[in-house]
């Protein structure tokens, strides 16, 4: 330690400075920012309502797959991924850094939940196909399973295929 000197108010205008400097920075870093790079600090991860509004515009596919009781079905849909980016979930070029470790809760009428990583939805990382699907063999879905289901073609177990999707919760792992 230095022998207690008066600050002049030059000093103390520096010190000040430095102080706020230093709050400035450490709130960045600790802040909400997603990635080491581009996303801009504290912008939020996407809570959102499932309704067909949020389907709208969105690159629409569709697959068929086996259901668990070996019935063959078609369901349309839009990408989960391409959702959610469209929505200001990190992708692409911002999916890296902390936000390598975002994932997102599929929640569902029943209470039912699943989640997937970010990184397993986003096609610069994988070709693994995860639907947000709205039709079934051309049809809307019945309240027992619809309005929104998940379907993963390249999943053998059944357990994420999500029935009556109600929020999709963007988070960050702590
Ligand atoms: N909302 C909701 N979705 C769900 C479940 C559930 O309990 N609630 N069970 C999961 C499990 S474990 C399986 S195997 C499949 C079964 O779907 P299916 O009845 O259309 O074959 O749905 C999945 N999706
Ligand atoms: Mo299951």
């Amino acid at each position: 330690m230095l022998p207690h000197r008066e600050c002049t108010p030059t000093m103390k205008r520096f010190l000040v400075g430095v102080t706020l400097a230093a709050l400035f920075f450490s709130g960045t870093a600790t802040g909400n920012s997603q990635t080491s790079t581009p996303a801009p600090a504290n912008s939020p991860l996407p809570r959102l309502s499932v309704t067909a509004t949020l389907l709208i515009g969105l690159p629409r596919r569709t697959v068929t797959v086996t259901d668990e009781t070996g019935q063959t079905a078609s369901y349309s849909g839009v990408d989960l991924g391409a959702l959610l980016a469209k929505n200001g979930a990190p992708n692409g070029a911002t999916l890296r850094g902390r936000a390598v470790a975002d994932y997102v809760v599929v929640k569902a009428a029943d209470g039912y939940r699943a989640v997937f990583a970010l990184c397993e939805l986003d096609p610069a990382f994988t070709a693994k196909i995860v639907l947000l699907a709205d039709q079934r063999n051309g049809a809307a879905m019945g309240s027992d399973v619809g309005p929104f289901r998940i379907v993963i073609p390249d999943e053998k177990r059944h357990a994420r295929w999500v029935r009556k999707v109600t929020e999709l919760d963007v988070v960050t792992a702590p």
